[in-house]
């Protein structure tokens, strides 16, 4: 009987959210969860993420990594994509309506999420400009011209697309970034649907593993 095999992961060792589940290996360890996948972590530091050796799977030194067997992968989206690809559960049966989550995967990453991460750069690396109060105000309309359109496409919806999928799983991460900053909750119907997501018991034990993660190796004080 040849054994199952168990993807190792990688992620921070002490990650700059300070546990918050934001870092992108959040998004994996969710996948794997929903899917009862069971899974090992290999963490790094920021250097050995820049190493030759985390860069053969890695080209551009980041986390999250996934392999399995002789599969190597990164791109979150991708692991994501490829974890939904495999198990059941993250993506209808149904052709027409994969294909649609896909594209909502797509959407998630491409659309949403590339405002949110411009404005969280902008939050972490311009707040000591002169002109950071005008910029911010522009990515913030960004943002919420994203998030307006979202909430108006959800309506009063569960889920994106039918029945959760890997896009909502992406998407709900997504939104997630912009915690503390209350875009979202400017949108209860897209408030209501991150909650939504975070409440799943998939979702909580990724959490957990993460935070536990930051616990055990964030430095006193
Ligand atoms: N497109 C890639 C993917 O989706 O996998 C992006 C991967 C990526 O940006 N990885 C980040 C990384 O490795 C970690 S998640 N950064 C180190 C580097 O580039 O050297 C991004 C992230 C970082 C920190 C927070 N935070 O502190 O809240 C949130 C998200």
């Amino acid at each position: 009987m040849t054994k199952p095999l168990i993807p190792t992961i990688t992620a921070f060792r002490t990650s700059p959210d300070r546990g918050r589940g934001l870092a992108r290996d959040m998004r994996v360890r969710w996948a794997l969860e929903e899917v009862g996948q069971p899974y090992d972590v290999r963490l790094l530091s920021f250097s050995e993420m820049k190493e030759s050796a985390h860069r053969r799977l890695h080209p551009f030194g980041q986390i999250p990594t996934y392999e399995e067997g002789d599969l190597a992968l990164f791109e979150s989206g991708a692991i994501v994509l490829h974890i939904a690809e495999r198990h059941a559960g993250l993506l209808s049966d149904d052709a027409n309506a994969r294909a649609r989550a896909i594209a909502w995967m797509f959407a998630a990453l491409n659309t949403v999420e590339t405002p949110i991460v411009e404005r969280s750069m902008a939050t972490l690396l311009e707040r000591d400009k002169s002109w950071y109060g005008d910029r911010l105000a522009m990515l913030d309309q960004r943002v919420c011209a994203r998030l307006s359109e979202l909430s108006d496409r959800l309506g009063d919806n569960e889920w994106l697309d039918g029945a959760f999928s890997a896009a909502d799983l992406l998407m709900v991460t997504v939104l997630r970034r912009l915690d503390g900053s209350g875009l979202v909750e400017r949108y209860p119907n897209v408030s209501a649907y991150v909650a939504r997501g975070e409440a799943r018991p998939a979702y909580k034990r990724a959490f957990d593993a993460q935070l536990a993660v930051f616990t055990a190796n964030a430095s006193p004080g």
